[in-house]
Order: structure tokens, then sequence, then C-alpha cells
């Protein structure tokens, strides 16, 4: 079923293009690992035990939230986990338990990347370019290939089969490869791609933010850069955008550095507003002057280093709220992790911020989503923006859009499938594998997502 009609945030006629959220819904190995290097969260809470069955529904929580504020919100599926082609791909034989079992015998931190629920965070699943930024009319997508971490490069196969049944239509939507999985073309997707726009359904500034640009640009000395420039570049020319409306720009060293590895940790955009640190980009000024030259509009609230610290901002994923127009209401809400609202100066920052009238922020509101949050993963990272036109609208699969009915269905599928606990031992165990194979299986109906899964297939 497709959600209710939305009202334009615009008023009477203006065309309806809304600005739709896919979520990623976790999975039921979600653990902590440690997997991300230059991902503060990540490695400080390598060894808690976690709880897979309360951060799916977390998540659903959010879902179910922003679809009851009158969002189109949409869901991706999970992947299949831990991936035994992947083990067997690296030589280990046998029956899939023995598999698992000399895996975690022999190469116990392959075994913890093969297990990761990490395409949650479906902020890195693709880059998307809304149709009316595209030469040829169609709103297009590129997988990417999060060649900078060995259990993040294991999602794309699976996220591009999902996102071509979601987005099944070729007459609407244009699916692209993924770039080579290689350091040089290193692509985390949207979390470093911001679109602003007077009007969801007007041309856009395309804005692609890079850690790694040429040799003369400054790098960090602690953290790697995930994205280049030559892979945003690339991105750029398959969507077919025009060059005088895609913007580049670095990502300051020093933020990578402090633990910024996505730019969607310190800046968030949405529709004419731009929202950032102070510390986020190289040359901020710069940044703002080519981006009203585009597009005249363009506002920014830029936060400064002595109201919010890059450390406070990451500890507390301040800059990756989602920032939404709520259909009837004016200017921006924001939608941050409860750990915004447990530090003070954040909290007073967004207090501020929502108070002052000349500040397009108008509201606030505050999501618990502490499992994801302890893997480094806020409100933004956890969700795919996709601008969609009435008739792509209707293109897309109608079982993967959130309505109450199928929030219900998945907690109750939730609660069917999910543990309420995991550490890294109970990943070789075969019963896991089995669990979420009938799992994921069960979901591809619940969504009519067809067999996307390799066990599906095989
Ligand atoms: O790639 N964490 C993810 C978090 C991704 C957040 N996404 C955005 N900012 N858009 C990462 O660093 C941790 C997994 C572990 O340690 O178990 C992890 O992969």
């Amino acid at each position: 079923m497709n959600p209710q009609p939305h009202l334009s945030p615009y008023g009477a006629g203006h065309t309806l293009v809304i600005e739709s959220n896919f979520d990623g819904l976790v999975g039921p190995t979600h653990n902590y690992a440690g997997l991300a290097h230059g991902n503060v969260a990540s490695a400080k809470n390598a060894t808690l035990p976690s709880n897979p069955r309360e951060a799916a529904l977390q998540g659903l929580g959010k879902m179910r939230a922003l679809c009851g504020m009158g969002l189109a919100q949409g869901v991706l599926p999970p992947q299949e986990r831990p991936h035994i082609p992947t083990l067997k791909a690296l030589g280990f034989t046998g029956k899939d338990s023995e598999v698992l079992a000399k895996t975690a015998r022999e190469a116990p931190g392959l075994l913890a990347a093969v297990s990761s629920a990490s395409s949650m965070w479906t902020a890195n699943a693709a880059t998307v370019s809304p149709s009316a930024d595209c030469a040829d009319g169609k709103l297009h997508f590129t997988p990417a290939n999060l060649a900078s971490h060995l259990h993040r490069s294991l999602e794309p196969a699976t996220t591009a089969r999902a996102l071509a049944a979601t987005f099944a239509n070729s007459r609407h939507f244009s699916h692209h490869a993924l770039l080579p999985a290689t350091p040089a073309m290193g692509d985390e997707g949207a979390a470093n791609h911001t679109r602003l726009c007077a009007d969801y359904g007007a041309a856009g500034v395309e804005l692609f933010v890079y850690g790694q640009g040429s040799d003369s640009e400054p790098k960090p000395t602690k953290y790697p850069a995930r994205q280049t420039r030559a892979a945003s570049e690339a991105v750029a020319r398959l969507h077919g955008l025009r060059a005088t409306q895609t913007v580049y720009h670095q990502q300051a060293p020093s933020a990578i550095d402090m633990g910024v590895f996505h730019n969607d940790v310190i800046a968030v955009g949405n529709r004419e507003l731009l929202f950032f640190h102070q510390q986020a980009f190289v040359d901020a000024a710069g940044l703002k002057k080519q981006l009203q030259a585009t597009l005249p509009t363009a506002c920014f609230v830029e936060v400064l280093d002595t109201e919010v610290s890059v450390a406070d901002a990451v500890s507390s994923y301040l800059f990756n709220s989602q920032l939404v127009c709520v259909p009837g209401e004016k200017g921006h809400t924001l939608i941050v992790a409860q750990e915004c609202a447990e530090n003070r100066k954040v909290w007073a920052c967004i207090q501020r911020l929502v108070a002052d009238p000349a500040c397009p922020i108008n509201a606030v509101q505050v999501f618990d989503l502490r499992q994801s949050m302890h893997n480094g993963g806020g409100p933004a990272c956890l969700r795919l923006r996709v601008v969609l036109t009435e008739a792509e609208r209707a293109a897309v699969n109608a079982q993967s859009w959130i309505t109450p009915e199928k929030a219900d269905a998945l907690e109750a599928w939730v609660r069917r499938h999910y543990r309420d606990r995991l550490v890294f031992a109970d990943l070789a165990d075969p019963a896991l594998l089995d669990e979420n194979r009938s799992a994921l299986d069960r979901l591809t109906q619940l969504l009519n997502l067809g067999s996307i899964y390799d066990f599906q297939r095989a």
C-alpha cells in the first residue's frame, strides 16, 4: 500500500515532488566488533554485547515516527550474514557449520567482518541524484563501493540488488555499477553528498565532499580519508549532472583526524539550507559563495567551535541529524539522536537555534538510536534520501513503503526472529546463520523483493 498523499509544504500550485527517506533495517547479526578505523564510537564499543532486537526496533521506531509526521518513509532490507560465499571465496571449505568453525579458529577478524550488519547505514548504500538534476530526466543510483573497509566492501553486490528491486522501473530509474573498488576510487555514497535546491522538484546544486583529492591538497595524518574526489567526479559523470550545478569541496583533514569519517558527521543539508560545523570544510567561506552563485537562495547555519567543539559534535552526532520539511509546517525540523539531548552544550545550541526566529530550523525531535550510535551510526546514517516525482513515487515497489501496518508487521517479524544479545562467540554459531536466512527469506516476502540474497539464488 502506498502512503497517504502528502500536502506540499510549499502550498497549492507546486508540483508534488517529495523527498523520501529509505532507512536500513538493522540485521539479526548487529554487533560491536571495532571494525571501522577512524570511527571513534566503533573503536570505543568494540567489546560491548549488542542487542540486535532492540537495534532493529529502535530503527523501526524512527521510521514509524517519520511516517507519522506525513513524510514518505521507505525501508531497505538487511543482508545475509555471516556471508558464507565470501568465506568460501577466501578458501574455507566444507559445510557451512565447518566453514564458520574454521574461520572462528583461524581468522576471527574475518568472521567479524563477514558478520557485520553494517548495511543498516544506508546513507552509505549509494549516491542518488534526483531526475531534475540529471541530463536524461531519470533518477540515478550508483551503489557505493565502500572500498575502505573489508566488512563494508561486502555490501554493494546485495545493495545493488535491493535497490534494483525497490526502484525497478527502468523508465524512471537508472542503476549504475559500483566504481572499481580500490582506494583511488573510494566511494562512501550519499554520506558525502548533499543536494541543495529551491524546491525538491527544481534542479539543485549537488555538493560532493571528498577527503582525498590531488597530491597537493592537505591530507589527514591519523585516520583514512574514505571518499576520493575522483570517485565523486565519476559518479557525477555517470548521473549526467550539469557541471554548472555540481560543486566539489574538500572536507577538513583535521576533522577526519578527530573522528569525522564521513562528511555527514559534521554537516547536513536540506532543500536550501546547509547546517554545518565551522571546522567541517577546508574553506567554508569559499564554499558558501560557490553554492550561492548557483543557488542564490542557499542559506547557512554554521555552528562555531566555541559553542560546540568537534569532539562534542562527534560524540553527540549533532550534524548527523536529519533535516526534514514536515508537511504543513514551516521551516526545517531536526531529527536528533538522544545523545544530543544528553550533551549540555549541544542541547543548548539546539535550543538556541530553534528559538531564534531568524533560524530556519524550527523544531527538534529526539530519538533513541543507541544501538546504532554505539557503532557510529546516527539518524542520518540510517537513511538514504530519494527525491521522487509523483510518477517516480508510483513506480517504487509498493511494499517497500512504511505504513503503520507495515511497521507493525516488521516489528512482529523482528520480535519473532531476532536475538536480544550477541557477543563475538555467537557469530560462529551455525544456528545464528540459519536464523538470519529464515528471517530474510520471510522478509523478502513481506517486502515483495524477490530473491535478492545469495542463499536464495544458489
Ligand atoms: O562505516 N560503522 C560504520 C558507521 C557508518 C555511519 N554512516 C554514516 N556516517 N553515514 C562505518 O564506520 C562499525 C562496525 C563495527 O565496528 O562493528 C561500522 O562499520
